[in-house]
C-alpha cells in the first residue's frame, strides 16, 4: 500500500478552476473524515505574502513560502490542498521534494488558454489585454505546463464535480 498524499498541488492559468475543484474535493474528504486545509491566494496574499505581487522573482518567493507552509501543514497531520498559479517547473519541483514519494500529488489543471480567456470570470484577461495589469500570465508572463503531473484534469470536457470525483478517488487509492 502506498503513502497517503499529504499535499495535493494544483496549478494551472488564472481562471482554470483550480479553487472551484480544491474546494469540492475539500468538502468531500472532509465528509470522509479527512482533516484538511487549503491554501490559495486568498489566505496567503493577503497575508502572509502581502509583500509579494507577480514578478517573477515575487512569484518563486510566493511558491516557495507556500510549500514551506504545506510541509508544516503536513508535518503536523493534514491533507494540504495548495492552490495557486505556480507557473514554473523548477519551483513546483522543489515543492515536491519537501515531500516523501507518493505524499505529493502534482493536479494539473489543464484549462487551455484561450478558454480560461473565454470564460473571463474576473475580467482579468480583458484587463490584461488592455494593458491595464502587467504580467498576467498566459499573456505577458509565462506558464510552463507540468510534463508529468499525477493527474491531469480536462475541464472542457468534464465538470469540476466530475474532476473533483477523480482527485478524491486517487487520495481513497493510495
Ligand atoms: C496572474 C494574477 C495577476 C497576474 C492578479 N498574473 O484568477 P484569480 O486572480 O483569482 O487568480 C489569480 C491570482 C494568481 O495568484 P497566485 O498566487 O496563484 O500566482 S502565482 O502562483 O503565480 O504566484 C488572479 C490574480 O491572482 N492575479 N494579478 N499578473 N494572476
Amino acid at each position: 500500500k502506498g503513502q497517503q498524499p499529504r499535499v495535493l498541488w494544483f496549478t494551472g492559468l488564472s481562471g482554470a478552476g483550480k479553487s472551484t475543484i480544491a474546494n469540492l474535493v475539500d468538502k468531500q474528504l472532509h465528509a470522509q473524515g479527512f482533516h484538511t486545509f487549503i491554501l490559495d491566494g486568498d489566505n496567503v496574499r493577503h497575508g502572509l505574502n502581502r509583500d509579494l505581487g507577480f514578478t517573477d522573482e515575487d512569484r518563486v518567493e510566493n511558491i516557495r513560502r507556500v510549500a514551506e507552509v504545506a510541509k508544516l501543514m503536513a508535518d503536523a497531520g493534514l491533507i494540504v490542498l495548495v492552490s495557486f498559479i505556480s507557473p514554473f517547473r523548477a519551483e513546483r519541483r522543489m515543492a515536491r521534494e519537501l515531500f516523501a514519494p507518493g505524499e505529493f500529488l502534482e493536479v494539473h489543471v489543464d484549462t487551455p488558454l484561450a478558454e480560461a480567456e473565454r470564460r473571463d470570470a474576473k475580467g482579468l484577461y480583458a484587463k490584461a489585454r488592455a494593458g491595464q495589469i502587467r504580467n498576467f500570465t498566459g499573456i505577458d508572463s509565462p506558464y510552463e505546463a507540468p510534463e508529468a503531473a499525477e493527474l491531469v484534469l480536462d475541464t472542457v470536457s468534464q465538470t469540476p464535480e466530475q474532476l473533483a470525483a477523480v482527485v478524491v478517488a486517487r487520495v481513497l487509492e493510495e
